[in-house]
């Protein structure tokens, strides 16, 4: 096995000045991208950072790169470039303002950090306190000094041997408690999961992607990008959702990725038909819920099944409904069947395998699951079973016929319009604010980001909280998709006589606020 660009640069077409990406809503765009672009600008990249000469740690792990830019082109070469150089890529959500990057950077000790060039002045500081030797900036423009430093370099580069097991990428996730821990994957969980999709998906010749998704986390970065580079299929590119731009192109396209919320935006949009979508193969569905009433509307609407299939950032992909006819139909409400190769199981309490149609907790294995927690083995040996099963924290059923039903979770998370929130993060912000003596937050449907983050707040005694100015400062701390929607002023928390907080009675009591 060699490293993971090279496995997916053997996919590319053998005429390299075909378009590969057509950069839609680039500034000046649209921008037409070809294989050799990609290649060329890769190798740049690559050249860049493999001349700074970093040293290897002397835990043998090689340096990583941090990233946290806008979404383009440049920002999938950047990727590409830290593959090829052997070194470890680690994306950050762009909505991370300075605690919570402060916290990544801290952790995972990048030797190079790459920023927006608006943000240059905090992530330095953070960067070059964390020890990075590096910071390098990359604007939405192709402005910046990582491109300037990296046109002078060679477009030739052979990438750095690396083996199944070599660390590709640190995604940051909270696992099933506790603080955000980096899931290590390497080139051989990657590649596995990208070959077995390739196939299951039926990925063929002519297809033609539509990418609109963000590019810091798995459903973006690995499951659409690596989907389509490994097939050498065109991507329509969008760096920023925007349905009716989704729905203008899907005539050219025939595969297409999204969170649940992209789903049910579009369907919001009278431009979606049967006629926009005749052309297209394959809806895919996954980082959330889809609910059933979605998976019906899309049917009527396209003409289209959407596949729903489950995964995590520990995993990358783990089951999916079928693609082809032969491998059964795609059942709305579950998340189908384990992917070839994977294995999942579901138990109970004492540790015992369910019967179908029986709840219990969901175990998964395969070279697709990650090796452990960055620098936290303690973690790592709590969230797998003696046996080697990951415990995802999911918890479902099988189905008589063997499809993958997720009823719920046992961690603490919220997932806001396919983004991870946790409970405890949040309130570890707001236990913080002057007046405040506890916080409880939880999840509640909503209509457009599957839940949204609700908080209750109690006072201190002689504390008056305003809901308002708590959103207010929240907003000014973290990343917009983790701040509470609402905010309640209470007297106390709903307690159990344990002492414990009853937030099953706080969702309940707020079931129906954004319906
Ligand atoms: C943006 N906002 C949100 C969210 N996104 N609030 C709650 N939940 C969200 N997901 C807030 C912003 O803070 C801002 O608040 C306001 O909405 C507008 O921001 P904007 O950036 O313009 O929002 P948008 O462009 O409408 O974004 C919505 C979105 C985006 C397109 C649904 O959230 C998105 O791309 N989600 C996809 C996430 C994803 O790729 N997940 C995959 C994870 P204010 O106005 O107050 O400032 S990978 C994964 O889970 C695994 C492993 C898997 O299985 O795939
Ligand atoms: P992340 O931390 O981003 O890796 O999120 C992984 C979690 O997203 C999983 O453990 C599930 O709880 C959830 N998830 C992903 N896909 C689905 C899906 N199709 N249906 C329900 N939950 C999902």
């Amino acid at each position: 096995m060699s490293n993971l660009y090279a496995a997916l640069r053997a996919g590319f077409p053998a005429d390299l000045d075909r378009c590969a990406i057509e950069a839609l809503d680039a500034p000046g765009g649209p921008l037409y991208y070809s294989w050799r672009d990609i290649e060329r600008g890769s190798a740049m990249i690559a050249n860049l950072l493999q001349g700074l000469e970093l040293p290897t740690g002397a835990d043998g792990v090689p340096p990583r790169v941090a990233v946290q830019v806008d979404k383009s082109v440049e920002a999938l070469m950047l990727y590409l470039g830290v593959l090829r150089a052997g070194m470890v890529y680690l994306p950050l959500n762009n909505a991370y303002q300075a605690a919570e990057v402060e916290y990544f950077v801290g952790n995972a000790e990048p030797a190079v950090v790459v920023c927006s060039p608006k943000n240059f002045g905090w992530v330095s500081r953070i960067a070059f306190k964390a020890g990075a030797e590096h910071v390098y900036t990359l604007g939405e423009e192709r402005d910046g000094t990582l491109l300037q430093r990296a046109s002078v370099q060679s477009g030739q580069h052979e990438p750095v041997a690396r083996n199944a097991d070599d660390l590709a990428a640190i995604l940051y996730t909270s696992g099933t408690t506790g603080r955000s821990k980096g899931a290590m994957l390497s080139h051989g969980n990657l590649l596995s999961n990208a070959q077995v999709l390739k196939d299951y998906w039926d990925w063929r010749d002519g297809d033609v992607l539509i990418h609109a998704l963000p590019i810091f986390h798995v459903h973006g970065l690995f499951v659409a990008s690596h989907g389509a580079l490994l097939n050498g299929s065109r991507m329509l590119w969008l760096n920023r959702f925007d349905p009716r731009a989704v729905i203008a192109q899907l005539p050219r396209a025939t595969v297409f990725m999204g969170v649940p919320t992209l789903y049910t935006r579009m369907l919001a949009d009278p431009g979606l038909t049967r006629e926009a979508c005749a052309g297209m193969r394959l809806f895919i569905s996954g980082s959330a819920p889809l609910l059933i009433d979605t998976f019906q509307q899309w049917q009527q609407r396209s003409g289209h099944t959407i596949l729903e299939r489950y995964g995590m950032s520990e995993t990358a992909m783990l089951s999916s409904n079928p693609c082809k006819p032969q491998d059964g139909e795609r059942r709305g409400g579950t998340v189908g069947k384990p992917l070839p190769g994977v294995g999942i199981r579901v138990l109970d309490d004492h540790g015992n395998p369910c019967p179908a149609g029986e709840i219990g907790h969901i175990q998964v294995r395969g070279p697709n699951v990650f090796a452990g927690y960055w620098r936290m083995p303690e973690k790592t040996k709590e969230e797998f079973t003696a046996d080697g099963w990951f415990k995802t924290g999911d918890v479902g059923k099988f189905e008589a016929d063997g499809y993958l039903v997720i009823v719920g979770r046992s961690k603490d998370l919220i997932i806001s319009g396919g983004y991870n929130v946790y409970p405890a993060e949040v309130e570890s912000f707001i236990n913080e604010l002057p007046g405040v003596a506890e916080s409880a937050v939880v999840g509640v449907p909503h209509p457009d980001f599957g839940e949204a983050v609700i908080a209750v707040v109690i006072p201190t005694p002689d504390a008056a909280l305003d809901a308002a100015e708590i959103i207010g400062r929240l907003k000014a701390g973290i990343a917009g998709f983790k701040v509470p929607r609402q905010v309640f002023i209470a007297a106390e928390l709903p307690r159990n006589a344990m002492g414990k907080v009853q937030k099953n009675l706080l969702r309940d009591q707020n079931r129906a606020l954004f319906s």
